[in-house]
């Protein structure tokens, strides 16, 4: 039997969530009789807690809220799923069944993530086995897509270097796996397992990584290999950077401490680069993961849960501290970093042959909404395609989808398809429209303070018409709205980025950097859409005239002086 896990003391008494979790027996707590009550389409706000662990919110359509108040009717509750995928691999198969399950149970449309995941929005509480049983039949599963624990892991789905993303999605898998809770309470309440016996006296053995107070906080790793860091490496909690060598990986340089979210007005939470602490070689790989996990399973902060990320553990007690903790712990001293290069974070699109000989189609999907309309009919299009697909799909961290391996004889049948369904690289938007990214907002995210998924597209058509108007249409500029700061498309790390304030107003930000390694700073508070414009127009005319040979928009706002660099979260509100 294991040593239970005793974490040390913490000044100030846990918050509640460590109540909840504490008395969950391990993520069980009611969730069996929730499911059941007819009473509510809704469950419990503790087990909604605990339903996060198992990978799925409990929502309400927020454009009903108001009317439903006035007729006195509960919420229109309903539950968002969120499926995990490492590296965001899924085989045909399951992308089809990803399709079926949102037609049969949600909302008729599929969502991507920023991590690589699939969302499925607008299921009822009466479906929610059904969707969980059916999406774990296919082999995929949603434990751990969200929760206090480490999510979804993150990997480059890198079609140039074929053998290397073979073997870096290997370890996704493997880091995916290995950091997985091992409480039997999803398989007992979901799948029908039989029940574990209620014996807290073994507690120690169910939760040998995390305990039975799991996380502090959400915790998320992802994985890069340079040039690109579409993974966004700096913004992980732990970050990995693949360093090859002679077409060879050798192993990867460790970041940590990255994270996007921060509170409105709270100037102790700030969006934070992650900092690059060092090298291990891949067979380290998963004890550095652990043993980082372990480090802040044992200092994050557990009574106040805007405190809690990763970030503000080592900021807290200083980067040194924590190299020596890890090496501590490993028993091992981390290898100097190595030298790596980054010249993007966004996708490429189009057919591109990879190192093995098969080809890869990018296809950009409007901020990862994946749905049928009379002018695009995309979900039918990706349907007929995963029909005769025999490779795989690869769901990018920018909410877009990469058509992968095919084989020279099956590319003619696939563009075809894509032919007859007008399924779009992109080709004909601006390169502004192609590097964009929006979280969901409204009308499901609980959060939202303003619109992004249902708005940017139309804010880019405005400013595609300066663009174009100043010669810019091909320029290529990172552009991503949030609906409220805790920056799920990572706003914090565009070259213009927008964080909603509330209904109709943003902050606007400028002055990331186009490889995702510098943070935006604020340029002008609580704007809408007249004044974004009014004063995006100028600069990206001044961009047009003056800007150097290769100079990114990030680089010359900076440079002309519109924006401090901003290199450290500790230095975002100076
Ligand atoms: Fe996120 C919470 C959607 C990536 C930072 N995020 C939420 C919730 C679950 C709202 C809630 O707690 O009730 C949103 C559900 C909306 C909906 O209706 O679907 C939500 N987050 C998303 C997704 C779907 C956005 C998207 O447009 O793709 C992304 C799902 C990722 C996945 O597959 O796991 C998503 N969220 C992110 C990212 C980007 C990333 O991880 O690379 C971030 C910033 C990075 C980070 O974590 O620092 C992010 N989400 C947050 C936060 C702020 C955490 C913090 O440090 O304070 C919250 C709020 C929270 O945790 O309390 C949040
Ligand atoms: Fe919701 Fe805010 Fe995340 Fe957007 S950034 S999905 S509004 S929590």
């Amino acid at each position: 039997m294991t040593k239970k896990i005793v974490l040390p003391p913490q000044s100030d008494p846990p918050s509640d969530v460590e109540d909840i979790k504490r008395r969950s027996n391990y993520l069980r707590g009611t969730l069996v009789e929730s499911l059941k009550d007819q009473m509510s389409s809704g469950i419990s706000d503790d087990d909604n807690r605990l339903m996060k662990f198992h990978g799925s919110y409990l929502q309400d359509d927020r454009d009903l809220r108001n009317e439903r108040q006035r007729q006195k009717l509960e919420p229109a509750y309903q539950f968002m799923v969120r499926v995990r995928a490492p590296g965001g691999v899924a085989t045909s198969k399951q992308w089809l069944v990803m399709d079926e399950l949102a037609h049969k149970y949600g909302n008729g449309t599929l969502r991507l993530t920023t991590r690589q995941a699939f969302q499925i929005h607008g299921i009822l509480k009466w479906n929610m086995k059904k969707s969980i049983q059916e999406i774990n039949k296919a082999l995929m599963d949603t434990l751990a897509a969200c929760g206090d624990v480490n999510r979804n892991v993150m990997c480059n789905p890198n079609p140039y270097q074929s053998k290397i993303h073979e073997q870096v999605y290997g370890w996704s898998r493997k880091l995916s796996n290995d950091l997985s809770p091992q409480t039997k309470a999803y398989h007992e309440i979901w799948l029908d397992g039989e029940k574990v016996v209620d014996n807290q006296d073994k507690e120690e053995e169910v939760e040998p990584l995390y305990g039975e107070l799991y996380l502090p906080r959400k915790f998320k790793i992802g994985i890069a290999v340079p040039p690109n860091n579409d993974i966004d490496v700096f913004s992980q909690d732990l970050g990995f950077i693949a360093i090859t060598k002679n077409d060879q990986l050798i192993g990867f340089n460790i970041s940590v401490g990255g994270g996007m979210g921060m509170t409105h007005g709270d100037k102790e939470t700030y969006p934070q680069l992650g900092r690059v602490i060092g090298f291990c070689t891949p067979d380290q790989l998963i004890d550095v993961a652990k043993k980082v996990i372990t480090i802040q399973r044992d200092y994050g902060n557990r009574s106040v849960r805007k405190y809690a990320r990763f970030k503000y553990t080592i900021d807290k007690r200083g980067l040194d501290w924590l190299i020596n903790e890890l090496n501590d712990r490993l028993g091992w001293e981390l290898a100097d970093a190595h030298d790596y290069k980054f010249d993007h974070n966004g996708d490429r699109y189009g057919w591109i042959k990879g190192s093995n000989d098969q080809w890869h189609f990018t296809l950009f999907i409007q901020n990862g909404r994946i749905k049928d309309s009379d002018e695009y009919p995309l979900m039918t299009g990706l349907r007929e395609i995963a029909k005769v697909h025999t490779g795989e799909f690869r769901l990018t961290p920018n909410q877009n989808v990469m058509i992968s391996n095919v084989s020279a004889n099956k590319k003619e049948e696939i563009q075809k398809l894509i032919d007859k369904y007008q399924i779009t690289a992109g080709e004909q938007y601006s390169a502004l429209r192609r590097n964009s990214m929006a979280c969901v907002a409204f009308p499901t995210c609980g959060l939202a303070m303003a619109e992004a998924e249902r708005y940017l597209p139309s804010l880019i058509d405005k400013i595609e018409l300066i663009i174009d108007e100043a010669g810019l249409n091909e320029e290529e500029i990172v552009i991503r709205m949030s609906g409220c700061p805790n920056g799920c498309s990572r706003p914090a790390l565009a070259e213009i980025g927008f964080i909603g304030k509330g209904p109709g107003k943003y902050n606007m930000y400028l002055g990331g950097s186009f490889v995702g390694d510098r943070l935006s700073k604020l340029y002008k508070e609580s704007i809408g859409e007249e004044e974004i414009l009014s004063l995006l127009k100028p600069l990206l005319f001044q961009y047009a005239k003056e800007k150097e040979a290769n100079e990114r928009f990030g680089d010359f706002v900076i440079r002309t002086g519109h924006v401090k660099a901003v290199h450290s979260g500790l230095d975002f509100h100076d």
